[in-house]
C-alpha cells in the first residue's frame, strides 16, 4: 500500500521536475503547447545561465502516530489495503525525511511570466485515499480528479483565492479542473469518507517539489538571483529559506521541522477539513 502510494507520488514529483526542466532547463522547451497562431508563451528562462537548488526536508523529535482509518464500511476500499490504513498527516522516512512537504519558490520570480503546462497532473482516489496526498500544479494547469474505486466519492475543494467546488464522482471516472490563481494551499476533502483529505499547492511558475519519505526537494533551472523558498507542511506550518542561485551551481535547501511546531500557523483555505479542525490556526510559528 505504502509502496503504491509513493510510486504514484514519485510520478507526480517527476512530472513536476520534468515541467521545471521543460519550462526552464532546456532552452525554452515550450513546444508542447498545442499550437495556435501566436504559439505558446516562451519560457523566460535562459537555460545557459540557470542554476539549481536541492536539499532535504527533515523532521526532528518524536513523530506522532497517524490516526488509523476504519474502512470497514467500504468493502471495495478495505480490500485494497493489506494493513490498517492510516492518515498521512506526519510521514517520516527512515532517514528522517519528512514527506508531503510542498517546497516552492515564494519570492523572486514575480517579474517572469511562465507558460502554462499542457500536461495534466493526476489526483487519484484509490482505496479511499487521495494519491498523492499533496499535489502541486501551476496556475491554469489542468489536474485530473480520478475515481479509481468505482464507489461514490466527492471532491470538495475549499480555496480562498480561487473558486471552490464540490464534484460528485459515483463511478470510475475522471474530471478535469484548474485553478487560475496562485494559492498556498487548497484543501480537498471527501464528504462521503471523512478521513479523505488532500492539499493542492498552486503556483504561477514551475519551481515546486513535493517531498517523499526521503525528504528530498529539488528546484531545477532557476534564473540567477535571490529567492525565498518556502516549505509547507499540513501540521507543522511553514519554514522559509533565502537562497542565491548562481549559474551552473546548486544551492542547498535545508528545512528542519520538529515536533514542537504543531502549534504553527498553517496557511489553508477556509472552511477547513472537519477532521482536522485544529489545523486552522492563528499563531504564526515563524
Ligand atoms: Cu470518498
Amino acid at each position: 500500500m505504502i509502496d503504491r502510494l509513493w510510486k504514484a507520488r514519485g510520478v507526480a514529483v517527476i512530472t513536476a521536475l520534468l515541467l521545471a526542466v521543460g519550462c526552464g532547463g532546456e532552452g525554452g522547451g515550450s513546444d508542447a503547447s498545442g499550437g495556435g497562431d501566436s504559439g505558446p508563451a516562451a519560457s523566460p528562462v535562459d537555460a545557459a545561465t540557470a542554476g539549481h537548488a536541492s536539499g532535504m526536508v527533515t523532521f526532528s523529535g518524536m513523530a506522532p502516530a497517524n490516526a488509523e482509518i476504519d474502512m470497514s464500511t467500504e468493502d471495495v476500499c478495505a480490500a485494497k489495503h493489506s494493513m490498517t490504513p492510516t492518515q498521512e498527516t506526519v510521514v517520516v522516512g527512515d532517514g528522517g525525511g519528512l514527506a508531503n512537504v510542498f517546497v516552492y519558490v515564494k519570492e523572486g520570480l514575480e517579474s517572469l511570466d511562465f507558460p502554462t503546462p499542457t500536461q495534466a497532473v493526476v489526483l487519484d482516489q484509490d482505496g479511499c485515499e487521495y494519491t498523492p496526498h499533496v499535489l502541486g500544479v501551476q496556475t491554469g494547469q489542468d489536474y485530473t480528479l480520478k475515481n479509481s474505486d468505482g464507489i461514490l466519492h466527492n471532491i470538495n475543494a475549499s480555496p480562498t483565492e480561487n473558486r471552490g467546488f464540490n464534484v460528485s464522482q459515483p463511478v470510475v471516472m475522471e474530471t478535469n479542473r484548474s485553478f487560475p490563481t496562485a494559492e498556498i494551499m487548497v484543501p480537498l476533502i471527501c464528504n462521503v469518507h471523512g478521513w479523505m483529505n488532500a492539499y493542492i499547492g498552486v503556483v504561477d511558475h514551475p519551481y515546486f517539489s513535493v517531498t517523499g519519505p526521503d525528504g528530498s526537494a529539488s528546484l531545477q533551472g532557476l534564473p540567477p538571483g535571490d529567492y525565498v523558498v518556502e516549505a509547507w507542511h499540513e501540521l507543522y506550518g511553514t519554514l522559509t529559506q533565502n537562497i542565491t542561485i548562481v549559474t551552473g551551481e546548486t544551492a542547498e535547501l535545508s528545512f528542519e521541522f520538529n515536533a514542537d511546531m504543531s502549534a504553527a500557523h498553517v496557511p489553508l483555505g477556509d472552511p477547513i477539513d472537519p477532521m482536522h479542525p485544529e489545523s486552522h490556526r492563528t499563531v504564526d510559528h515563524q
